[in-house]
């Protein structure tokens, strides 16, 4: 019999000083669900978008609630969402190994938010809302059979699998780091599909996977949902998954993710949902900020810091915004509450057993690194600097990315340029965390290959603060 939340970690990265403190931001937000268009398998809307402990969802299943495994539940975007889908009535299960964590010790850096022990996290959901979410310490790469024994003792309905490695900075910093990653994060994905296989049972899997699996408008035109039509020589038509352009190691395991998925739905009839999210930002959700033992991880550092929450918290704590290059990257973005949304939406609409892999563009919108840039200091004020671009990647392009799918179902997603009491909430939590900024791990040091390092080097002074101001 396996141990649920008796598991303990050496260590803890929790301070004290825990206080409560009441939700005070609602993203209520209106439904435009278009259900008249909606494809026959995906039947479930968001009734309700904000923050409630009833479900009224319509679900794809039948409405019933589920027994749910998160898979990389004490992550940044998997705790916001075990709170979400508990709080929907399913029966959530998180299974971690906590290796975000153990990589913040090895990088000396931490969450610039306080963040307490997923024991904690959970004591403090149930005892908050009366659940039952429990949390299993356990590593999916490596504990292979004890996953599987989890899985017969628990049998759940869905897995929701965020349990990978993420960061492409971490995964391009040297072979070491490339190899964690590809160990870790297709150790991880073939387990969870071998497992499901080995259980005998019906088990839907919904894969976070990347919008960088398509590169980034390298194949012309709006980006399609996972598969795209294609004229084969001989005028032969034919729709093919698009074609994988990843730019980093960490984009190339999910590549790879996919071609697992896309086996394992050919030969084993397993249901399969990838979606393909774009940059997550933001940090709480109205769950989350229910308690300051729920406060979700914000990552800012060169390694794990994502674009717009590294400015955000650049804006509230005087240091010039670190734009790579001409900042004329284009990219997906979408705020972590959408993201939950999303999730609840994929878990409510399975594909049926031997569909096809069910692939859904997880974005509200695409904007240009610079743009947003702009729109941060005009309203914090803050300072733009250029920095030499550490990554291998084009300068500037072009990104239309289609998102119809989600928004069929229901969803309307929060856009940047409404955002900016968003903006403000994030820049607040940093303001208030400002004390627990090491400035020395704001740069970024990892480079894709010899040549982007050398041009960093030859650009300096290439410090934060001290760069050109554009
Ligand atoms: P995160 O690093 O904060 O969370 C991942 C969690 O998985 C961590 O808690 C980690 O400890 C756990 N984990 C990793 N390997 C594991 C293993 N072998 N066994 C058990 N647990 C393991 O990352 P995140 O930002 O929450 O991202 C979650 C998923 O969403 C990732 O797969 C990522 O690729 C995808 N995604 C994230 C973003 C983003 O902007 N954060 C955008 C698109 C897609
Ligand atoms: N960038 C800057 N300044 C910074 C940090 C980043 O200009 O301080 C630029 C980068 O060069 C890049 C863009 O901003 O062009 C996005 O970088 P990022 O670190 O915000 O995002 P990325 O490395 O692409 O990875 C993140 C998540 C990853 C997810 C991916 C979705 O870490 O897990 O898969 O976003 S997507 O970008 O759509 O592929």
């Amino acid at each position: 019999m396996l141990s649920i939340l008796c598991a303990s970690p050496a260590y803890s990265l929790f301070g004290n000083g825990v206080a409560s403190r009441a939700a005070s931001v609602a993203l209520q937000q209106p439904v435009h669900a278009l259900r008249a268009a909606v494809p026959l398998t995906m039947t479930a809307t968001l009734e309700n978008q904000g923050s409630s402990t009833d479900t009224k969802h319509s679900d794809g299943d039948g409405g019933k609630k589920k027994k749910v495994f998160v898979l990389g539940g004490d992550g940044f975007c998997g705790w916001p969402t075990a709170c979400h889908l508990s709080d929907k009535g399913h029966d959530v299960v998180i299974i971690d190994n906590l290796s975000r964590r153990k990589i913040d010790v090895e990088l000396g850096a931490s969450s610039l938010t306080p963040i307490a022990t997923p024991e904690v996290r959970v004591e403090t959901w149930n005892e908050l809302t009366g659940k039952n979410m429990r949390y299993v310490y356990l590593d999916l790469a490596e504990e292979y059979d004890r996953f599987v024994q989890l899985i017969r003792e628990e049998a759940p309905d869905t897995m929701v699998h965020f349990a990978e490695q993420r960061a492409a900075p971490y995964s391009m910093k040297n072979a070491a780091t490339k190899r964690y990653t590809v160990d870790n994060n297709l150790g991880a994905t073939h387990n969870a599909l071998c497992a499901i296989v080995e259980s005998g049972l019906d088990i839907h899997l919904v894969h976070l996977g990347t919008m960088g699996v398509y590169g980034y408008g390298n194949s012309g035109g709006e980006i399609p949902e996972g598969y795209i039509d294609v004229t084969l020589p001989g005028n032969r038509q034919q729709e093919i998954l698009h074609p994988a352009y990843p730019g980093s190691i960490y984009h190339a395991t999910k590549c790879l993710d996919a071609l697992l998925f896309q086996f394992y739905v050919k030969n084993d009839q397993l249901r399969i949902t990838d979606l393909h999210q774009g940059i997550v930002w933001g940090t709480n959700t109205p769950l989350t900020e229910q308690d300051e033992r729920l406060c979700n991880r914000f990552d800012y550092d060169g390694e794990y810091g994502t674009v717009l929450n590294r400015f955000l918290m650049q804006a509230a704590t005087d240091i010039p915004l670190t734009v790579y290059g001409t900042g004329g990257q284009t990219r997906g973005f979408i705020h972590i509450s959408d993201t939950c949304r999303c999730i609840e939406l994929a878990i409510a609409n399975p594909p049926k057993s031997g569909e096809r892999v069910e692939i859904l563009n997880q974005i509200a919108e695409t904007a240009r690194v610079r743009d947003i840039a702009e729109q941060v200091a005009k309203i914090t004020g803050a300072q733009v600097q250029s920095v030499s671009n550490p990554r291998q990647e084009d300068a500037e392009n072009e990104l239309v990315v289609s998102n119809k799918k989600f928004k069929l179902l229901g969803l309307d997603p929060i856009l940047l340029e409404d955002a900016e009491g968003l903006f403000k909430e994030v820049t607040t939590i940093a303001s208030k965390y400002k004390h627990r900024v090491d400035r020395s791990k704001v740069a970024s040091k990892a480079y894709w290959n010899k040549k982007r390092a050398d041009a960093a080097l030859d650009a300096a002074p290439t410090q934060v603060g001290e760069g050109q101001v554009v």
